[in-house]
């Protein structure tokens, strides 16, 4: 083939979001889009990583991905990439790239150093709907800011790329290498099987056995629902044909460019067939649901835990996981190096952290903040609130992991009881974790595809709102007198405890019942306020690393804190989403913490209803964006 220059014109707004670049697909099918964005990619990358270098191009499958694969391939093949391994039929699970990069090995003994992950996760896909692409890096995780940053530039100034024109669209149906002649030597398309390197993975990891165990027996019931996206591939690979469940436990199985014209979004309101079968929706005639369900996103990085009649929240999830991590999972029998959560998940982890003295970090919202911990060996475990789960075996989420990490769990606490009356349920060990660590009721409402220009303002009057407590708080009582005042509120920033690299403006959180802290804590230790200060001018978390060097016993006073209150108390976060495609998506994330087991019970909308009334009222949420309701709640 011969190399070609295309001149081209820079596109506006190619700026990645939380999860790459995310657009409808009638912006993506312009002549140069995709490529503009693909080169500039190249571009940020250092030459050792495009030239020469074997590249992972998949995806979850929607619609528009086959041709941008063919794109890519073109366009790897100009810039002097030497290999570029593609998925049978570009497929990929984004966790199954994040595998590819890091465990595959070539017939010819090459290894992956980066991808181009295509998909838009949990938006819809088709021709009116969704497409996206975002790059991994060698580690198996999303580029960090760094990169996406050069990646953006790059896209405002762009003038050229490179193509390989006349090389011929690749067969990616069938599995096999084809080689070609290029003017710098070879390059080669590697179709592989999507599934065999996360299906291996996934076998190092749990003990299949016992797992296979627990969905043989009889009391135990199963379903799995894809949502028509790519994790079907792996799910009938793994507990259908590993682990011996029944076909008919799997719901929306077939991954469809359309998603079956679906939301693939695994949440009690978009998982309506699922919801139905666990017994959560108000049915007429209803058979006795299954014992476990789960379901996922289009790319299958994300999971939603169900139990009979039961919706485990996100939150609680990764904090049950860690908690029994240990003893159930082989992969983790030596001891969790730490764990970490994104901001705006509840702190039902932290607890179990403090309880198992393990590090424990937050971060901003997004996966590639979780990168850095685990590559220096400080995090096993971690979560975000919106259904995101996993662990340091790969460096994305992981939907089915997940599910294996649940049915691990259900599998020990059931191991010498298969035989006996009644099975330990989901509900059991959540309700059972609750009366353990206390409960954080938590809840999430999404208003999506408002005006952009009215959620800034929404955002930027809540800043505004922050230097003045006392209005603050005069509103707040007049909403409702039985909120606790808000003491503090601010900009979450993180400051990344590995490469010191500074995120600001991560979301505006409003605290309660801070100077009960300081006051109790002014008797134990007399800096307790210069200490309790520092945290707060570093935003929470991350503030452990910082202090441990300034003062011994930091780690202690800060759990204290934390354990006292809860999470410094946090009432409310707001934050504006960075994978929509249209508008702006306005994300309120509300929380409380519940110690006294006899009120761990309770319905988590109505035990937090006077903390929504309050933060919609205090944010003028209705004012702004015209909305009295939002879209999703979750
Ligand atoms: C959302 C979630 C975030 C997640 C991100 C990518 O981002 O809130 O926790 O990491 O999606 O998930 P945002 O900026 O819209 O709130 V996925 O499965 O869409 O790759
Ligand atoms: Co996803």
């Amino acid at each position: 083939f011969k190399v070609s220059r295309v001149e081209t014109t820079p596109f506006d707004g190619q700026k990645p979001g939380t999860s790459g670049l995310r657009k409808k697909v009638k912006v993506f099918v312009q002549p140069h889009y995709l490529q503009n964005f693909v080169q500039s990619t190249f571009n940020a990358l250092t030459a050792e990583k495009v030239r020469g270098a074997t590249l992972v191009v998949s995806g979850d499958g929607r619609y528009f991905s086959k041709d941008a694969i063919q794109i890519i391939i073109k366009m790897a093949a100009a810039n002097g990439v030497r290999r570029v391994w593609v998925g049978q039929n570009g497929l990929l699970s984004t966790p199954a790239v994040s595998a590819v990069i890091r465990e595959r090995v070539g017939a010819d003994g090459s290894k992956a150093t980066g991808a181009f992950i295509l998909t838009a996760s949990h938006n819809p896909g088709g021709p009116h709907e969704d497409f996206g692409i975002k790059y991994n890096m060698e580690n198996g995780g999303p580029a960090p800011e760094g990169i996406t940053d050069k990646i953006y530039e790059n896209t405002k100034t762009i003038g050229e790329y490179l193509l390989a024109e006349d090389l011929p669209d690749v067969d990616i149906s069938t599995i096999a290498v084809t080689g070609f002649e290029g003017p710098e030597g070879q390059f080669d398309v590697d179709v592989f099987d999507s599934a065999s390197e996360y299906v291996k993975l996934m076998k190092s990891i749990f003990d299949f056995q016992s797992i296979q165990k627990l969905l043989s027996s009889p009391k135990f019931t199963f379903c799995y629902d894809a949502l028509h996206g790519v994790a079907g591939a792996y799910a009938k690979r793994i507990f259908v044909e590993e682990l011996g469940a029944q076909e008919s436990s799997l719901l929306n199985c077939v991954p469809k460019e359309d998603f079956g014209g679906g939301h693939p979004d695994p949440n009690l309101t978009y998982a309506k067939e699922l919801v139905a079968r666990m017994g959560l929706a108000h049915l007429e005639s209803q058979e006795e649901p299954p014992e476990f369900g789960a379901a996922a996103d289009g790319d299958a990085d994300r999971n939603m835990i169900l139990g009979k009649r039961f919706f485990v929240t996100p939150s609680d999830s990764v904090a049950i996981i860690a908690a029994n991590a240990v003893q159930s999972i082989p992969y983790f029998s030596a001891g969790l190096k730490g764990v970490a959560r994104s901001m705006p998940t509840s702190a039902a982890l932290d607890v179990v952290a403090k309880h198992l003295n393990l590090k424990f970090f937050e971060v901003p919202t997004g996966w590639k903040f979780f990168g850095n911990l685990m590559d220096a060996g400080l995090c096993s475990v971690c979560g975000e609130e919106s259904f995101g789960t996993g662990s340091d075996h790969i460096r994305e989420k992981d939907g089915i992991w997940a599910v294996l990490a649940w049915l691990s769990i259900l599998a020990y606490k059931n191991k010498d009881n298969l035989d006996g009356d009644k099975l330990v349920t989901v509900e059991d060990i959540v309700r059972e974790h609750w009366a353990t660590y206390g409960r954080h009721y938590y809840t999430r409402y999404d208003y999506e595809n408002v005006d952009s220009d009215a959620a800034k303002e929404l955002m930027a009057y809540l800043v505004k709102l922050q230097s003045s407590l006392d209005e603050v708080n005069s509103i707040v009582k007049g909403i409702r007198s039985d909120v606790a005042d808000v003491v503090h509120a601010d900009e979450f920033e993180y400051k990344d405890p590995v490469d010191g690299s500074i995120s600001k403006h991560q979301g505006w959180v409003a605290y309660r019942g801070f100077f009960q802290v300081y006051w109790f804590h002014e008797h134990i230790l007399e800096n307790a306020f210069e200490l309790y200060w520092d945290i707060m001018s570093l935003g929470k978390m991350n503030v452990y690393w910082f202090h441990e060097h300034i003062l011994e016993n930091a780690f202690e006073l800060y759990w204290d804190i934390i354990m006292s209150l809860g999470k410094m108390n946090v009432f409310c976060v707001f934050r504006l989403s960075g994978t929509g495609s249209e508008g702006a998506t306005i994300r309120l994330y509300i929380e409380q913490y519940e110690k006294d087991s006899s009120k761990t019970g309770r319905q988590s909308q109505e035990a937090l209803s006077p903390l929504v009334e309050v933060a919609l009222k205090l944010s003028k949420m209705q004012e702004f964006t015209g909305r009295s309701a939002p879209t999703v709640i979750t």
